[in-house]
């Protein structure tokens, strides 16, 4: 019997790994893996019509399971498209093994045709970066780039010359073995202590809870009963922590609320747990701020904290749970979730025609002249009303993140992906087809926007080529919604946000999906509800109101002022493109 070759032990490997698809765009670097797959049974190829798609299809595989995702890119110009998706998985600490081909040995190092150093292009994305330039090397290196990718969670680019796939490796060579080491951190009783003595100091207390927290839903419930105190969710905690949860108030930062808003201005004390949170005009002045986090390099980079206790939540809010007092002053909490619910409900009503916009929506509506068309709301809304207890959420990062924060409740067994921490556009659709991969009797429903969509248009024949059955919902609104309110807020005359589409939905039915496009508001419970249930993929195009206001928790200074300027000046400079 003959030896395994490099590429044979390259998909052994990854079948002991646990991997069932290999996402990517084949190419000659890659032939001898790329056949090594073909014959390895184990394995599904999805071969993707842009590198970029794979890798956030791979990256939400891991993301959903935990375990390792792979993707792959031939030489050159193939491995440069996987960039922004590995920088998407590097930014939301998934395991992600992409595999990359390279011109032949012999010629590396002179400028060969389509040669690009990936050694150095995927430095800063990596945990780990290497060429394999001898069969005697790949299964250390194999073990190399799986104990990175699984351990710290990230990325590992591995690149493999095409003339070196198709050698032997040594005789006696097995897949290798990953051992996954996450011993729980728990901070020293001195660290524990001090926190007891400041929570007990303090009158009130807020918590800001982040996907830090995933494994410790019971103990971030039992500290918020015990302090009596509201509860910040960042939008990655929201699948773990939204349901059955009487201390959540939602969002902060431009996705946020007045519920939200109130529980971080109230609280004399911020707990913050397992989050990350960027945005540092979100964090309210003049608290004591205790952080709690594994990771020792996010305490204090957000915001100043007074005490920083390096930790895993779990055993860290048990050890904190035995030392702390309950609080019986629940007055906060109340105010917080008043505020809270209050503005749900106005949310719901937004979903009628006649709400009232409030002053900046009058601003817009005086000079835009909006017409009839839906409520990105409504569509949201209506979305999860009918979505399965079970449905797997993906939403492009732009206005569909604000209707999914808002709109789209966690409750059962729903998850959420994102761009969450990279801010990519187009990653809905491709994240949604690697959560579809997975299984494919389960529902997967894509927020997209018109502009994200149409970024990573050609992968809807991904869908239709390999029988995945996700409903895409997008969001048209003929703009970069997003950058459109942004340049508003900040006074600016629209430019450069109009986004001439074609009908998505005759396009999609041309490419063989069940495409449906939705002007009409009465028309909408229905087309969702006949899209959901569609045995298919599925588009549903559904014309949104482009001027649709969304305000944070709390208007900025300015903000208001800046849409009024800017309406006025569209209007005397008649340039805007909206
Ligand atoms: C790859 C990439 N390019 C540009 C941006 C900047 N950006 C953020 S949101 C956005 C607009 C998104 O438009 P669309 O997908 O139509 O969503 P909408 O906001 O209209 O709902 C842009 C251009 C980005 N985040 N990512
Ligand atoms: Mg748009």
């Amino acid at each position: 019997m003959s030896n395994s070759t490099v590429a044979e032990l390259i998909t052994d490997t990854l079948v002991q790994q646990g991997v069932r698809t290999v996402w990517g765009v084949v190419g000659d670097a890659l032939n001898p893996i790329i056949d090594a797959i073909r014959r390895q049974e184990e394995l599904e190829w999805i071969g993707v019509r842009h590198e970029e798609a794979g890798a956030f299809a791979a990256s939400a595989q891991a993301q959903l399971t935990g375990s390792v995702g792979v993707c792959m890119g031939t030489v050159g110009p193939g491995s440069v498209h996987l960039l922004n998706g590995l920088y998407d998985a590097k930014k939301s600490h998934a395991p992600v093994l992409a595999i990359c081909g390279q011109v032949p040995l012999a010629e590396i190092g002179t400028d060969y045709f389509q040669e690009v150093d990936n050694d150095l292009l995927f430095r800063d994305v990596a945990e780990y970066v290497r060429t394999v330039t001898a069969p005697e090397q790949v299964a250390t290196m194999l073990t190399q780039a799986l104990q990175a990718a699984l351990n710290r969670p990230g990325v590992a680019v591995l690149t493999v010359p095409g003339d070196i796939g198709d050698l032997e490796v040594p005789k006696g060579t097995s897949p290798p073995r990953t051992v996954r080491a996450h011993p729980p951190t728990v901070p020293g009783g001195d660290g524990l202590d001090e926190a007891a003595r400041l929570i007990e100091q303090a009158g009130t207390v807020t918590m800001l809870v982040g996907i830090g927290a995933r494994d410790a839903r019971a103990q971030v419930l039992d500290v918020a009963e015990r302090l009596q105190a509201p509860m910040v969710l960042t939008l990655k905690a929201k699948p773990v922590l939204e349901k059955e949860n009487r201390f959540q108030v939602g969002q902060s930062g431009l996705i946020g609320n007045p519920g939200a808003q109130a529980a971080l201005d109230g609280g004399d004390l911020l707990l913050m747990v397992g989050t990350d949170f960027p945005y540092r005009e979100w964090y309210p002045s003049g608290k004591t701020v205790i952080q709690i986090d594994a990771r020792p390099e996010h305490i204090g980079r957000r915001t100043p904290v007074d005490l920083g206790l390096v930790g895993h939540a779990m055993p860290t809010l048990t050890a904190l749970l035995a030392r702390v007092a309950a609080k019986s002053d629940g007055a906060h909490l109340a105010t917080s979730r008043d505020a809270y619910t209050e503005w749900a409900d106005r949310q719901e009503q937004l979903t009628d025609p006649d709400h009232d916009k409030g002053l900046v929506g009058r601003i817009r509506e005086r000079f835009d002249n909006p017409d009839t068309r839906i409520r990105p709301e409504a569509l949201a809304q209506a979305v999860n009303r009918l979505a399965a207890p079970d449905a797997i959420f993906t939403t492009d990062t732009g206005m569909s993140t604000v209707w999914m924060s808002r709109f789209v409740q966690m409750t059962d067994r729903r998850e959420l992906l994102g761009s969450f921490n990279l801010g990519s556009m187009a990653n809905a659709l491709p994240q949604a087809l690697g959560a579809q991969a997975l299984d494919r009797g389960r529902q997967v429903v894509a927020f997209c926007g018109d502009g994200g969509l149409s970024m990573l248009l050609g992968d809807l024949i991904t869908a239709v080529n390999y029988d995945l059955p996700v409903k895409l919902v997008v969001f048209d609104n003929g703009s970069l919604g997003m950058v459109k309110l942004e340049q508003e807020q900040g006074g600016l005359p629209n430019f450069g946000t109009a986004l001439a589409n074609p009908d998505f939905a005759a396009l999609a039915r041309v490419i063989g999906l069940h495409g449906v496009r939705v002007e009409d508001p009465d028309a909408l419970d229905d087309a969702v509800r006949d899209a959901l249930a569609h045995p298919g993929p599925v588009l549903l195009d559904v014309l949104t109101n482009p001027d649709e206001v969304s305000l944070p928790g709390k208007v900025k200074i300015g903000q208001a002022w800046g849409f009024a300027v800017a309406k006025m000046r569209e209007t005397v400079l008649s340039q805007g493109d909206s």
